[in-house]
């Protein structure tokens, strides 16, 4: 499997960090239920997912109400300085893929903050998700690790926050 940044990818990257942040998790999460069934954690080793780290997070995250967790995703989104933000900044791209889906299975499962049974994607992120659908598996998987790459905070790069004091 190749981990290199797809430029054929890049304009749908471009369009869905276009999106705004609640659009963004929405069409995240009906990604997820469109290929959830076809995400299988990969075996020990196989990949360069580290389950541990990614299940560590996820449960400081299950353990918030449902208002801090939908603010934690948006948080991530928009590279809000926080603590959470900054662990998840160090994870490897499909470490930070595996605690998106996660969260996705929380959401399944109850644990995680659901979208509103009657929540409908705009048309922007409507017609982004048709080409997302089709898209190859692989392909698919390397937009994903593209885009949830960036999301949270390096330590090294940004200033003093005074409000969060990190
Ligand atoms: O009230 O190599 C809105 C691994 C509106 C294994 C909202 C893998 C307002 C190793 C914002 C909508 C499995 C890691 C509320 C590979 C409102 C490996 C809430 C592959 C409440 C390749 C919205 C993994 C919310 C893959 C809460 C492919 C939205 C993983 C949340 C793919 C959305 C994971 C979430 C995907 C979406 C996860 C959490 C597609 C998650 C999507």
């Amino acid at each position: 499997m190749t981990y290199t940044t797809s430029d054929l990818n890049s304009e749908k990257i471009k369009a869905f960090q276009n999106l705004d942040v609640d659009q963004q998790l929405a069409l995240f999460w009906f990604i997820y239920t469109e290929m959830g069934e076809s995400i299988t954690p990969a075996a020990p080793g196989a990949s360069t997912a580290s389950p541990a780290i990614a299940e560590g997070l996820f449960s400081q995250v299950e353990k918030l109400s449902h208002e801090e967790q939908l603010q934690l995703q948006r948080d991530l989104i928009t590279h809000k300085n926080t603590q959470l933000a900054r662990e998840y900044s160090a994870l490897g791209d499909t470490t930070k893929l595996l605690f998106w889906y996660l969260l996705a299975q929380g959401m399944d499962k109850g644990t995680v903050v659901p979208v509103p049974a009657d929540y409908k994607l705009p048309g922007a992120a409507e017609s982004l998700f048709t080409q997302i659908k089709g898209l190859e598996f692989n392909e698919q998987i390397t937009l994903f690790r593209d885009i949830v790459s960036p999301m949270g905070v390096d330590p090294n790069a940004v200033e003093h926050d005074s409000e969060t004091g990190l």
